[in-house]
């Protein structure tokens, strides 16, 4: 499943200049170039980011059946309808994501994480996952969330600033995103040995991207996770892009590679292929349920989109890649299998369509009508107990703001925000 590559040159260099001989180019560098030069190269000199041979898969680009002895078996439950609902998830999640950019544009959002072209690695492992079993995720698993049971107004509720977390981690089993790189999964590891301790058979998901890999957080948990053989799932989703920095920068040979020098098995799967990428979780999940320890997965994937709304990719990615990916889009190579399977109807086509329209206008109802929390109420949620210092800085802060006229309607928003935040449980 894995293939060696020819390492390449760092940024800014090329082949000639990995000679150490040749001198320094490094980024930054007098002699480095612009930003925009150094993106350019960089997409340049990035490995085989068309390449996804060596990924596993159960479904081709072009919606085809591929067989693959190994993921088959946990891909067996997987009828029409299940398939039917897969490609539905899919299909409404895309249209919130296309609603929570809108949102962002007209200022009703702060900052919005795109996921297009990721649906599949997302949609397809959230749902082979059971209810008691946690989720630990990054930033850009709204679909993650949107599964495990967060309702419409918890995907946006972060993002307009106005809460920590759009959800109780505790109904939905997943905890509030965390836009630290790689901390997830050291959480992940640390609930999984909690689970192992009280002797059940949840399974605890760490959800991160390829960059993230690089992180010391993501090493650490691993060699952890290893030694003790916790039930836990490293879920790479590698889209090729960690901001601007191309996948190629950072791993010159399959991220997938580097688990097992940790000790842990792990997979490369067609991140777009829903298919695969459920069988791959659910292999991977029953391993941890049985006390197998820890599995690492590799979703080859591609992040169509920017890296967030804050992000203007055209400044260092070749549009050429866009073009191949869009070719391997994760949504339509389904509507072709249930085509193929004559479980497209117009009926269920309709059906989906009304649901991603129904879930989209309710997206944008509840977020418009997100109230402002009050000022002070940032106090009441960094701390479980309260403390002297604590307090100190909240008179201060009363204090100051006592010097401005309150906006208009702020009184009556403050008021509806705490009983918002308190009808909302632990999501704070
Ligand atoms: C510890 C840490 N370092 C740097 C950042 C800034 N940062 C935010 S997103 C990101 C890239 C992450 O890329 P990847 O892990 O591939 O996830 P993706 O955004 O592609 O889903 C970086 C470096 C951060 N949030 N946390
Ligand atoms: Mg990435």
């Amino acid at each position: 499943m894995i293939k060696t590559q020819i390492p390449t040159p760092m940024p800014g260099q090329t082949m000639a200049d990995q000679n150490p001989e040749s001198g320094s180019t490094e980024p930054g560098s007098p002699a480095a170039s612009s930003p925009e030069q150094d993106a350019a190269t960089r997409a340049d000199t990035a490995p085989a980011i068309a390449d996804d041979e060596t990924a596993a898969r159960l479904l081709n680009a072009a919606g085809e059946r591929v067989p693959n002895a190994e993921l088959e078996p946990w891909a067996s439950e997987l009828d029409a309808e299940a398939i039917g609902g897969l490609y539905r998830d899919m299909v409404v999640v895309r249209r919130l994501d296309a609603e929570g950019i809108a949102l962002q544009r007209q200022g009703q959002l702060g900052l919005w994480p795109p996921l297009l072209g990721q649906e599949a690695a997302q949609i397809g492992s959230a749902r082979a996952l059971r209810a008691d079993d946690f989720v630990f995720s990054s930033y850009r698993e709204m679909a993650v969330a949107w599964v495990r049971g967060a309702r419409p107004e918890g995907l946006t509720r972060a993002w307009r600033g106005i809460s920590a977390s759009g959800w109780d981690p505790f109904t939905v089993n997943m905890a509030p995103m965390q836009v630290i790189i790689g901390a997830q999964s050291l959480h992940a590891t640390g609930y999984a040995l909690g689970i192992q301790n009280d002797g059940a058979d949840a399974v605890a998901v760490a959800y991160f991207g390829d960059g993230a890999t690089s992180e010391g957080d993501v090493n650490e948990a691993m060699v952890f996770a290893a030694s003790f053989q916790a039930p836990v799932i490293f879920f790479c989703q590698n889209n090729h892009w960690a901001i601007s920095e191309p996948v190629g920068l950072q791993a010159h040979r399959a991220i997938s590679d580097r688990a097992p020098g940790f000790g842990i098995p792990s997979m490369r799967v067609d991140g777009n292929d829903v298919l695969a990428v459920f069988a791959a979780m659910r292999s991977a999940l029953d391993r941890a349920r049985n006390g197998g320890g820890p599995t690492f997965i590799e979703a080859v994937t591609y992040r169509m989109g920017p890296h967030t709304t804050a992000d203007d990719p055209t400044r260092y990615r070749d549009p050429a890649e866009l073009e191949l990916w869009a070719g391997r889009d994760p949504i339509r190579r389904v509507e072709a299998l249930l085509r193929g399977m004559g479980a497209f109807t117009p009926e269920f086509e309709q059906q989906v369509a009304d649901a991603a329209d129904t879930a989209a206008a309710e997206l944008r109802a509840v977020t418009i009508a997100l109230k402002d929390p009050a000022p002070l109420s940032v106090f009441d949620h960094v701390y479980a107990e309260p403390h002297t210092a604590l307090e100190r800085e909240r008179e201060q802060y009363r204090v100051y703001l006592e010097q401005f006229e309150p906006p208009e309607g702020a009184v009556q928003a403050a008021d509806d925000a705490e009983s918002t935040s308190a009808d909302n449980g632990g999501a704070r």
